[in-house]
């Protein structure tokens, strides 16, 4: 049996974050974890380029902008889509995650999916650092992962 498991080290990575602006008292929260665990992790202050988008509806766009730049190894996207705000929930839900799944299908790059979908601000709260961890933070450590992982299979080295 093959078992291949991507190791967690940032060292000599570069990540870029596209986090959502709406929100921000959660996104920041997200953004603050998925930055402390990559440095926990060796990744350089300066191989983490962060970009801030409107929303969670407009990071599909930049996280592709990104993924084509050939500037970075992998992408983390955070938002956070609150029920209790908006009619349209369901939209910006579904376009945000169908755009993140197909650039993680066809993009250069992996990408971690770290856009919370809550009924309200107190779940979202609770992701974002609070009862139930931080998805930016999980984030952080899932894109070290894939990226090693992938790197591994495309290699051979897995098979060694
Ligand atoms: N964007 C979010 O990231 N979270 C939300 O909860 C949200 N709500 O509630 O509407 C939201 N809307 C904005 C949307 O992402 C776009 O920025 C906007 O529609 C302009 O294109």
């Amino acid at each position: 049996m093959r078992e291949i498991r991507g190791k967690i080290n940032g060292k000599g990575l570069k990540i870029g974050i596209v986090v959502a602006q709406f929100n921000e008292l959660v996104t920041e929260k997200l953004l603050r974890g998925a930055v402390n665990e990559l440095k926990q992790y060796n990744v350089e202050d300066d191989d983490i380029t962060v970009a801030w988008v409107p929303g969670a509806f407009e990071i599909p766009r930049i996280a592709k902008k990104l993924s084509e730049s050939g500037q970075v190894d992998g992408i983390i996207a955070l938002g956070a889509v609150v029920r209790g705000e908006t009619s349209h929930f369901d939209y910006v839900c579904s376009t945000s995650a169908n755009g993140i799944t197909d650039l993680s299908l066809n993009g250069q790059v992996p990408v971690m999916y770290g856009v919370l979908t809550t009924e309200n601000m107190d779940q979202a709260m609770n992701r974002a650092g609070g009862k139930v961890g931080n998805k930016g933070a999980e984030c952080a450590t899932g894109v070290l992962e894939m990226i090693d992982l992938e790197r591994e299979i495309i290699s051979g080295d897995a098979r060694a």
